[in-house]
């Protein structure tokens, strides 16, 4: 029987569309390559985690005040590590540094900008649920090489993302991302046998309208009137409108994401008035909500703050949260509709 070839590898992928692009000039591919690798060393860690005493918390809180896991504290590590020495970033941005990580001096400096979520979910690590690494990269806009001074260049909305993405760390690894501009949203699935992300899912396409709703019912007593008439709808028994909707939630964002970008859904983390340093719920616009809404938006489908596009929010600060509506059009059309007060379901 003839020897199988390995299929389509990232590299392969990503070189064909530089090729597609006048303007590549090959750093963009680099930048994602090094990415890849992170990505790579932060999945064996992850599924070795029942095994190395990495496991646990590290006794200290990151920017968020959450409790920082050992492995969040390695996969943001690995990441700055392979990323500081490509010579195609100007700076970058986590979700576990307060502030702008600067590129040092001994390496060659570029124009991007990358904002990650090194590993989101990890309150999950300890129980085997599957969390991920959540990325966006910018152009930079300005001359400026000051780190002080960069912050500009990064608060830029969403749509300006010239590519967007997620690792997912579970019973498979994979990566899933977009580079915009009506490129498509592409899925590759890790062999480790071959240490390559080979292509899985070409073309990846949102369902119109899904039969999934995502979000933390334990938290209704903190949401408006809106927000609970919203999810009472999906729960709503009308056979017309295939309701009730499925309840599918796992608290993992990119693997809630990931489920409902593959079978049609809604994720939704509301504003609530659970933390009043936090009213306009948990999640992060620049690190989470943003990257998200490129490839949602890229595969067809829609993301909201519940009032407009969250690709065009203007960002005040790196660390803003955001409330979170996302996925399937329709139905994140609708969550729009009434949480802006356009619909009422009341
Ligand atoms: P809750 C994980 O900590 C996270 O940031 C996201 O991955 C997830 O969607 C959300 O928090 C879960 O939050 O309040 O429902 O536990």
């Amino acid at each position: 029987m003839a020897r199988k070839g390995v299929g389509i590898t990232i590299t392969q992928h990503m070189l064909q569309q530089q090729r597609e692009n006048p303007e590549a000039t090959g750093g963009f591919t680099t930048l994602l390559n090094e990415l890849i690798v992170a990505a790579k060393v932060i999945s064996r860690e992850v599924n070795k985690a029942g095994l190395a005493d990495i496991l646990g918390a590290t006794g200290r809180t990151n920017v968020q005040e959450e409790q920082v896991q050992k492995l969040d504290v390695f996969a943001n590590s690995v990441i700055i590590e392979r990323m500081q020495h490509v010579g195609q970033l100007c700076c970058m941005g986590s979700e576990e540094n307060a502030d702008l990580i600067e590129i040092p001096s001994e390496y060659p400096k570029g124009n991007y900008i990358i904002v990650f979520d090194p590993l989101d979910g990890s309150s999950n690590i300890d129980v085997n649920v599957s969390i991920g690494t959540i990325f966006g990269i910018y152009k930079k806009k300005s001359d400026e090489t000051n780190i002080d001074m960069l912050m500009n260049d990064v608060l830029q909305p969403g749509v300006n993302q010239v590519a967007a993405g997620y690792f997912i760390y579970g019973s498979s690894s994979m990566m899933v991302y977009t580079t915009g501009n009506g490129t498509g949203v592409h899925g590759f699935t890790l062999y480790p046998s071959v240490g390559e992300f080979l292509l899985s899912h070409e073309n990846i396409r949102i369902p119109e309208r899904g039969k999934i709703y995502s979000v933390n019912e334990g938290n209704d007593v903190f949401w408006d009137e809106k927000t609970l008439s919203l999810v009472n709808y999906f729960k709503a028994r009308d056979k017309g409108s295939g309701r009730p909707y499925t309840s599918r939630y796992i608290g993992s964002l990119v693997a809630d994401f990931h489920r409902n970008l593959l079978k049609g859904g809604i994720f939704m983390y509301p504003a609530d008035n659970k933390d009043p340093n936090k009213p306009t719920g948990k999640l992060r616009l620049m690190v989470e909500a943003n990257p998200l809404a490129l490839v949602v938006k890229e595969a067809g489908g829609y993301a909201s703050d519940g009032n407009r596009p969250i690709l065009d929010i203007q960002p005040k600060e790196f660390h803003q949260r955001v409330p979170l509506y996302i996925g399937s059009r329709e139905d994140v059309a609708l969550a729009e509709d009434v949480i802006s007060g356009r619909k009422d379901l009341t």
